[in-house]
């Protein structure tokens, strides 16, 4: 390349991105890896004064006029950034997967304790920071959001939803549940209730098999890391089948998931903001 046309694309580059700002220097992310390129400008509230436990307090700050997107968020000592799915309320997204994306989710124990993924694509926010998320006085609600290859949305919430801590297998515990999709993490209490389930990966087995779970393929595709029973009613981590009972399986694809929490005193007034019926795919 010649060298005058090397300074100036140097100098361009310069010009587009400009030196990153005193409050985009000091914002030291504990997930800092799941930020996509560039992330810190993405992040929508980074100049913020502090930052909010989670997307909900950011919904309700803007008098419900923020936008879906990258923000900071800080349920406990240290801020992490998360998408916030706003649009349909005010939702801290904790995982989100597309079927047969990019993003491996055959990860070990410690990809599945701080997250992986890029947090504006697929992403597992990571056990840890759902422990802390769900560690408040106020409990949270999960909500599963699916839609399929016709992109119908089915819905479902867990009321409260709570992720114990790393010393307990970062075990998940639900409450009731409402939803237009079927209650598939609760449901079968044979061999796939989900309910107070510890977690398993491929380098952890904490399930009810006599092998591993998280090991077991299908199509070459090992299951992931989940909460598994012995072994699944349910599973958002496979990512070349989502598996969600009937609504979601190898026969009914599905194309995409989203696994989301919000307090469940967030009442609000569904004539505004209600789980909508299509999505763009
Ligand atoms: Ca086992």
């Amino acid at each position: 390349m010649n060298p005058k046309n090397s300074v100036g694309w140097i100098l361009l580059l310069l010009f587009q991105c400009g030196p990153l700002t005193n409050a985009e220097k000091a914002l030291e992310l504990a997930n800092s890896h799941l930020l996509p390129t560039g992330g810190h400008r993405k992040l929508i509230n980074v100049h913020a004064e502090g930052y909010p436990r989670d997307c909900s307090e950011i919904f309700k700050q803007s008098e419900e006029n923020s936008k879906d997107g990258l923000y900071v968020i800080q349920p406990a000592k240290e801020p992490i950034a998360v998408y916030c799915n706003m649009q349909d309320g005010g939702w801290t997204v904790i995982q989100h997967i597309t079927a047969n994306s990019t993003v491996d989710f055959d990860r070990t124990w410690q990809d599945y304790k701080y997250g992986f993924g890029s947090i504006d694509d697929n992403y597992w926010l990571g056990n840890e920071y759902m422990h802390q998320l769900t560690s408040s006085p106020t409990p949270y609600t999960l909500r599963i959001k699916l839609v399929d290859l016709n992109a119908e949305i089915k819905w479902g919430e867990y009321e409260p939803f709570h992720i114990e801590s790393e010393s307990s297998q970062y075990r998940i515990r639900l409450g009731l549940y409402r939803g237009s999709a079927i209650d598939a993490l609760c449901q079968d209490t044979e061999a796939y209730l989900h309910d107070n389930q510890k977690f398993t990966t491929k380098d952890r087995d904490n399930d009810n098999y006599f092998q591993n779970c998280a090991k077991l393929e299908y199509n070459g595709i090992a299951g992931g890391g989940w909460w598994y029973d012995a072994c699944a009613g349910a599973n958002l981590n496979r990512k070349n089948v989502i598996y969600w009972q009937q609504d979601c399986n190898k026969t009914h694809m599905c194309k995409y998931a989203w696994m989301m929490v919000r307090p469940v005193d967030y009442h609000r007034d569904c004539s505004k903001v209600c789980p909508s019926q299509k999505d763009e795919l």
